[in-house]
């Protein structure tokens, strides 16, 4: 009797250790990646980075990520515009090299990419989701993504036989089915897999979901202390800049009030446009998303049309109308994220598994008065980073090290064991995941801005950011340089270059510009005029 228990225990233990064995054969060697990022998502509504938006719209799901993982501090973009993002993201390139400049651009899909890399190398690729380069997807087993900026409601999307078709649903519910039904249907389950799950939410004009639509509505969001800031220490730049959430955020379109009442109300429209984009969000949806909008947005249009706020409570209230819609199409992306991180747990792939959770860059949440991005000021050149690869990486790391969104590439190149080409831009992550702390490691960083004159009209401008300044240079119809020191003073309200403290960090911050100009090769000349709607 004994004996038999002791044997069936030896069995029992040696079948467990056998199918361990065979689930480990069934797994590739190199790692699977899911490359999640988001569109317009600023650090700040992310409750990993601790910021008061993110305490009152938390994301615990993102959060998990950098809790297991890694959280960056200092993670920059090349050009803060979402095209231009996305050809760096997937080039490893600055766009001077890569020829996708603004938006409205087209993307070469010849040229080398980091998704084509890893598919020569074996791996089954696929996106799924906003893609924005005009040209179609190349180097992925399996696409479907939304045409240009894409819709929130029954959006359309592109298949790969190139038709586009409408979805029924809510885009950021509808871009995870797809990456679920594509990693449940994997056929050769040995072979490592790259998901590009990239989401549209939450972009302007920022339409929650319908279980969302109100979920915000009782909390009223901290107004950054320089909203009302008027630029006049920082340059002719930010003064002409069209991105002001009391003059150029549309009550119709983003605040959601029916433009019948704008013009009741004695507003005018900063752009006709707006009207017309408000009723046609509202023309996608059924009746039944209809119905819930109109129980959520009718009294909110009434009380307006009753009390219409002024001067600066009307800004105060287009602030909250703005962080409770936006924050709420970042619940959304949050559950979906959950949806996705659960997928891998169930199925024995978290282990083998590189999750990164980032943007296409930051985003102004009221930060000197502004929505939108561009600038090379801190909010929107920042963008969130936070990845997990438990095979690497220890559980609540940070990292302070100055990375952009160029390293991703040979980042992902030199984890899958697949050579990185000697002319992509980036850097490898490699070391930082692994615990090291580089002295070496990159001490600047340089940016290079381009679509002007067009939509919010920020100045073409390049630069330099140290770890303690940025150097800006603003060009083709003005000529004007500033310098923040952004230890003194990290809201960036004080452009000090004239200041004579800093003559001697001013040559200094030159010369390292100079030489990051050279280091990748930017011929510094004046991109032609887009005049292509994107
Ligand atoms: C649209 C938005 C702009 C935004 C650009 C670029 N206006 O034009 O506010 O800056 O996209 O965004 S909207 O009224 O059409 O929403 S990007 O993320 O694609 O670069
Ligand atoms: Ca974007």
């Amino acid at each position: 009797m004994k004996v038999q228990k002791i044997f069936g225990i030896i069995l029992l233990i040696l079948s467990i250790v056998l199918s361990s064995c065979t689930t480990k054969k069934e797994q590739p060697s190199q790692p699977n990646i899911v490359f999640i990022m988001s569109d317009d998502h600023a650090y700040q509504a992310i409750s990993a980075y601790r910021h008061p938006i993110g305490k009152l719209a938390p994301t615990p799901n993102i959060d998990r990520i950098g809790n297991q993982g890694m959280i960056f501090n200092r993670m920059f973009v090349t050009n803060s515009l979402c095209g231009p993002s996305r050809a760096a993201i997937i080039t490893g390139k600055f766009n001077h090299l890569n020829g996708f400049m603004r938006n409205g651009d087209r993307f070469d899909p010849d040229q080398p990419t980091f998704p084509k890399m890893l598919q020569k190398a074996g791996y089954e690729t696929a996106v799924i989701g906003k893609w924005h380069l005009k040209s179609l997807p190349k180097g992925f087993d399996y696409w479907y993504v939304l045409p240009g900026q894409g819709h929130y409601y029954n959006p359309d999307f592109v298949e790969q036989t190139g038709d586009t078709v409408r979805a029924h649903g809510y885009v950021t519910d509808i871009i995870t089915d797809k990456a679920l039904s594509w990693l449940k249907g994997r056929k050769d389950k040995s072979k490592p897999f790259l998901l590009m799950f990239q989401h549209k939410a939450p972009h302007r004009e920022w339409l929650p979901a319908e279980p969302y639509l109100d979920l915000y509505h009782k909390t009223t969001f901290p107004l950054p202390d320089n909203f009302f800031d008027n630029h006049e220490h920082m340059g002719t730049a930010a003064r002409d800049a069209e991105m002001l959430v009391s003059e150029n955020m549309a009550l119709s379109s983003d605040n959601k009030i029916d433009p019948e009442i704008v013009t009741e109300t004695g507003h005018t429209p900063f752009l006709k446009w707006y009207f017309n984009a408000y009723r046609n969000n509202l023309k996608r949806m059924d009746d039944q998303q209809r119905a819930r909008w109109d129980e959520v947005y009718k009294p909110i249009n009434e009380a307006f049309r009753r009390n219409p706020p002024s001067g600066d409570e009307l800004f105060k209230w287009k602030y909250q109308r703005y962080m409770q819609d936006y924050l709420a199409c970042i619940r959304s992306v949050d559950d979906n994220v959950g949806r996705i991180l659960d997928y891998l747990k169930e199925n024995d792939l978290e282990e083998n598994t590189i999750v990164v959770y980032t943007s296409d860059q930051g985003f102004y949440l009221g930060e000197h008065g502004w929505f939108d991005k561009r600038f090379m000021y801190e909010e929107s050149f920042r963008t969130p980073l936070l990845i997990r690869y438990p095979k690497l990486l220890k559980p609540g790391t940070k990292s302070d090290k100055l990375v952009q969104n160029i390293d991703f590439a040979p980042t992902f190149l030199e984890l899958a064991g697949v050579p990185v080409p000697d002319d992509m831009q980036g850097v490898s992550l490699t070391p930082l995941l692994k615990g090291k702390n580089p002295d070496n490691w990159r001490k600047s960083l340089y940016y290079h801005y381009y679509e002007f004159p067009g939509i919010h009209m920020a100045k073409r401008h390049y630069g330099i950011r140290t770890e303690q300044y940025s150097l800006i240079h603003f060009y083709y119809d003005i000529d004007e340089w500033e310098l923040y020191d952004l230890e003194k003073d990290p809201a960036q309200m004080n452009n000090v270059i004239d200041h004579p403290e800093y003559m001697e960090i001013r040559n200094t911050l030159h010369h390292q510009l100079d030489s990051l100009v050279k280091m990748y090769k930017d011929p510094l000349d004046d991109a032609p005029e887009s005049n292509e709607k994107i």
